[in-house]
């Protein structure tokens, strides 16, 4: 084989020309494995259709393929609890920075292991839909 390249356009990528020569990503050099390593920072996600182009010098040969690409999960980049230690009684503000590229809808607080709290979740409040968002709410319950 000559070349392999494959058309990553679906996913802003443009033609994404693999190696066997031991070098973008390919670990052994002419052992007919061609590799590239890519990566995808777009936000599509699920099965996107890419066409491959395999040519040995005289003919070419093209393939297509299903590229299966997951969705990331949401990140959570920060989390503040204020104060750290109370007395039954307090109130505990909780701040979260969390981010996903296609917005994050809502942050819980799962209470739902303590005793007190065993019948409420408390929501965060919202304050920004995309990218990197400060998520802020507070708990507390005289019982606990
Ligand atoms: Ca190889």
């Amino acid at each position: 084989m000559q070349s392999v390249d494959v058309d990553l356009s679906i996913i802003g990528m443009g033609i994404v020309s693999f190696s066997d020569v031991g070098i973008n990503g390919d670990e052994t050099v002419h052992d007919d494995i061609w590799t590239a390593k890519v990566t995808h920072p777009g936000i599509n996600h699920g099965i996107q259709n890419v066409n491959v182009s395999i040519s040995d010098g005289w003919s070419n040969t093209e393939v297509s393929t299903e590229l299966i690409i997951t969705n990331l999960a949401p990140r959570m980049t920060a989390l503040e609890l204020n104060p750290t230690t109370v007395s039954r009684g307090d109130t505990v503000d909780v701040s979260a920075t969390v981010y996903d590229a296609h917005g994050v809808s809502t942050v819980v607080v799962d209470l739902t292991g303590f005793s007190c709290f065993s019948k409420s979740r408390r929501r965060f409040c919202q304050r920004n839909f995309m990218g990197f968002g400060l998520w802020s709410c507070w708990f507390g319950n005289s019982s606990c």
